[in-house]
């Protein structure tokens, strides 16, 4: 601790407390002018778009599986974690080179804008927030050094290099404060950007095309076992936005191109006013395990797509609907699908409600049947009409199929597995899905023995899930519980388990449970 004699570990414990603060400043700064830039542009923010456009397949399925829906946050912490050690380290050799520390805030600052101007659908001066960043932080760091020793104040050699504690200790939080300032005011300012006030002044139309009712037997209303409607709330999220995209309804449009006879763009006012459908569709992403959350149903209202595109001309070879969202990224649909008569669409409204802006507001696309990642881009603004052969979005471009239908799937919902059950009747029951073929029947079987039959719950169509329940006379001990699915077409989904890349999971669901 006390190394007074030298001074010299605690003027590079100063130096690395300099690095530190001066990190803070430029992040503090950088947010406030991305606020004036573009959210985006904000140097953390930007690298960690990087990161995950850039993270190997593998790694990027683990980070799913550990992290779920909280992969964000953990992202951006550990990018600010790294900065912040860099920092020390910079601060730490600078208090001896200060032109090391400035080269370390110049190569820290260059990270930053590179990644911001590298990003899809970036802005021109989208380098700035992190130019600004470095350069006032590179500021701070010679402030604060010169404060960890300030000439003339010892007059000794060995007392002149120890440290000023009050002057450090003033300029320190000085910095501090600074940065607290910068910052705040920057995430502030970056929240006036947002489009909750916009969301709000919606009214949607009544649907042209309304839903069929939800039969009352389609939701078995057990404990555990998921609503056949899922709320907004509760809807799973799944995309690569680390700042979900604020599009107001005013600055909205959507341009129809390439491959068509007549180019379209259209308004949000026009796109409501094209005689809405309501459907209730089930959406699944083809990350999820199985059992896994990445499934939701939803009754959604929107624009008939297939109209659209009919009204534009495609032109006969164009294979891919290529969408684009505000924030770059690309998914391709096959015409084909979107033209043979489901209910493919462009959403605006998600269970009676204008969609929230996690999912897409103001519009997203919805096709029963698909995968996410080949269907369902949100904050979508662009269709361009191209082939499979000419254009590898963003997801077939890291090795995912390009055509990727959903498998049949099932999942135990309740019991909960290693659950603790009384010995008797147990309600056995979850979901199934194979969307736009329908399910026809669900089998479970306990310990490996005989498949048994499941009551189905009613449907309203073949593109939501469907609820199932099994009342099983449970014996005492520890038990397992397995389930199948079969489709329509008489297809049953296979044992066999497979990872969820390229493809889709397959395999049964299987749990454990302990009954007394
Ligand atoms: N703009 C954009 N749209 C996107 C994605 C994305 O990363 N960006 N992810 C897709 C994926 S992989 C899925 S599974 C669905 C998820 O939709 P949800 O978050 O509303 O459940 O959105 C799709 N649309
Ligand atoms: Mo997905």
């Amino acid at each position: 601790m006390s190394h007074d004699s030298t001074g010299t570990p605690r003027r590079g414990l100063a130096g690395a407390l300099s690095g530190v603060l001066a990190a803070l400043v430029a992040l503090g700064v950088a947010e406030l002018v991305a606020a004036f830039v573009d959210t985006k542009a904000a140097p953390v923010v930007a690298v960690g778009g990087s990161v995950i456009d850039a993270t190997p397949q593998p790694l990027k399925q683990v980070a799913i599986e550990q992290f779920g829906t909280s992969d964000k946050p953990v992202l951006i912490g550990s990018i600010i974690v790294v900065l912040l050690l860099l920092s020390l380290l910079t601060g730490a050799l600078a208090v001896r080179r200060p032109p090391i520390g400035l080269a370390g805030v110049a190569v820290l600052g260059a990270v930053g804008a590179a990644a911001a101007v590298t990003r899809p659908a970036s802005v021109a001066l989208a380098f700035l927030p992190s130019v600004v960043g470095a350069i006032v932080g590179a500021a701070a760091l010679l402030v604060l050094l010169r404060s960890v020793q300030r000439p003339g104040e010892g007059e000794g050699a060995a007392r002149g290099t120890a440290v000023d504690r009050r002057s450090f200790l003033v300029t320190s939080v000085g910095a501090l404060v600074a940065a607290g300032l910068a910052g705040k005011a920057g995430m502030v300012l970056n929240r006036r950007v947002d489009v909750a006030a916009s969301r709000a002044a919606v009214t949607l139309p009544r649907p042209a095309g309304p839903a069929k009712a939800v039969p009352s037997g389609a939701d078995l209303k057990l404990a555990d076992l998921s609503a056949f409607t899922t709320p907004n709330k509760q809807f799973y999220r799944v995309d690569t936005a680390l700042v979900v995209p604020q599009v107001s309804t005013d600055s909205w449009r959507l341009r129809v191109h390439g491959m068509v006879d007549k180019e379209i763009e259209l308004d949000f006012q026009q796109l409501l006013g094209r005689g809405l459908i309501e459907r209730d569709v089930t959406l699944t992403c083809v990350s999820n395990e199985i059992g896994g959350p990445y499934v939701g149903n939803a009754r959604w209202l929107g624009a008939p797509l297939a109209d659209l595109l009919k009204e534009a001309g495609v032109h006969r070879d164009a294979d891919q609907l290529l969408s684009r969202s505000v924030d770059g990224m690309t998914i391709g649909t096959p015409t084909s699908v979107v033209m043979d008569g489901r209910d493919a669409m462009l959403a605006v409204g998600m269970n009676g409600k204008a969609l929230p802006a996690e999912h897409g507001f103001p519009v997203r696309m919805v096709v029963p049947g698909l995968y996410g990642y080949v269907s369902a881009t949100k904050w979508v603004v662009e269709l361009e009409l191209t082939t499979f052969t000419a254009d590898k979005p963003y997801w077939v471009q890291r090795g995912w199929v390009p055509k990727a239908p959903i498998k049949t799937m099932s999942r135990i919902d309740t019991p909960r597995p290693l659950a603790h059950v009384k010995a008797g009747t147990v309600a056995v029951a979850g979901v199934a899905w194979a969307q736009h073929r329908g399910v026809a029947k669900v089998e479970v079987r306990i310990d490996g023995g005989d498949w048994r039959q499941t009551r189905l719950a009613s449907v309203p169509s073949t593109d939501t899930w469907r609820q199932w329940v099994y009342e099983w006379d449970a014996a005492p001990g520890n038990h397992s519980i397995e389930v199948r699915a079969t489709d329509a077409d008489g297809v049953t989904q296979p044992g066999k388990r497979a990872n969820p890349f390229p493809s889709g999971a397959t395999g049964w669901h299987t749990t454990t449970v302990t009954v007394a």
